[in-house]
């Protein structure tokens, strides 16, 4: 009976392995390149078979992966939706389907929440409380101009952390957010995006600091700062989220001041989930939040950029 036994736990047909679809953004910052391999990390440890489709940061392009997930009659799907706007319509389908939708690192606007299991986020508001908080205890009473470089325009993330920001410098007269555009959360755009404000901003020398909704544009206006002969970090303060391993190079240099720590590991808790789910039927909270922690210069920055390497970056 022993053999029996051992032969029935070790034979790998039992493991039925999950196939779950991931429609993600893009690769637009070095966040969401660390996101995706965390993802295909964990679905490896889990045995998951993972369907990967990148959406060059197109929604139609999301929009095809989840029909095509559909007719190949996944398990599940995972979805970083670009923008919070437009997926009832393919989310009824997947639901009609009985496929379970995860959401990760990013909200939608929907009038039927029931046509996703879960949301794996941080609070995006509350990181730009976070990051605006910072700012205010850093300027004190100084007369301070702020320039804004938002993410990608309709996306969540856009959305709160510019909502959080606000919220921070509210009712501080000495803080004013003079200038605000869309980098769409990458490198080149925040940089051209932080030349046509430092042109607006006599050469820069008005500017006191550049709030960035992710480090890659605050990555991009270091580099547009210098070369506008401004010494970033001193003359215009740098602030950002996500925590990605080169602004925390950028502190070391004296070059950027605070981020606010976003996890690349959004999957771990979404693949927990849906186990538990399609194990048992057990309903998951309907919004899984994931932590957010403020780094400044203080923090020992080359420490902590080591301590990231190995975690998807
Ligand atoms: C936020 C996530 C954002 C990151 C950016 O949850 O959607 O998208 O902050 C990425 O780096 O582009």
């Amino acid at each position: 009976a022993a053999f029996a036994m051992a032969t029935v736990l070790a034979s790998p047909v039992l493991a039925k392995d999950m196939v779950v679809g991931f429609s993600q953004v893009g690769s637009e910052s070095g966040w969401r390149a660390a996101e995706t391999a965390v993802t295909k990390q964990e679905a490896q440890k889990r045995g998951i078979d993972l369907k990967f489709a990148d959406a060059q940061q197109k929604q139609e392009n999301q929009i095809k992966a989840i029909r095509s997930f559909v007719a190949q009659g996944v398990d599940a799907i995972l979805l970083a939706p670009v923008v919070a706007t437009g997926w009832d319509e393919v989310l009824e389908e997947a639901k009609d389907a009985k496929i379970p939708v995860v959401l990760l690192d990013r909200n939608i606007d929907t009038k039927d929440p029931s046509l996703y299991l879960t949301a794996v986020t941080s609070d995006q508001v509350h990181e730009g409380k976070v990051a605006g908080d910072y700012l205010v205890k850093e300027v004190g009473a100084k007369p301070c101009k702020v320039v804004e470089l938002q993410g990608t325009t309709g996306s969540s993330p856009a959305i709160s952390r510019k909502k959080g920001f606000e919220e921070a410098i509210a009712g501080k007269s000495n803080i004013t957010l003079a200038r605000s555009q869309t980098g769409d959360f990458t490198r080149t755009k925040g940089k051209e995006v932080m030349e046509s404000f430092i042109k607006a901003e006599n050469g820069g020398k008005d500017i006191c600091a550049v709030y960035a909704h992710n480090d890659d544009m605050a990555v991009g206006a270091i580099q547009a700062i210098k070369e506008a002969g401004l010494k970033p970090g001193k003359d215009i303060m740098v602030v950002s989220i996500d925590a990605v391993p080169d602004i925390f190079q950028a502190m070391a240099n004296g070059e950027a001041n605070a981020t606010v720590e976003l996890t690349p590991n959004m999957a771990g808790p979404a693949f927990d989930a849906l186990e538990a789910y399609k194990k048992d039927g057990k309903e998951p909270p309907k919004w899984i939040q994931t932590e957010s922690k403020l780094y400044t210069q203080a923090d020992n920055p080359k420490a902590v950029m080591e301590s990231k390497k190995g975690l998807g970056y």
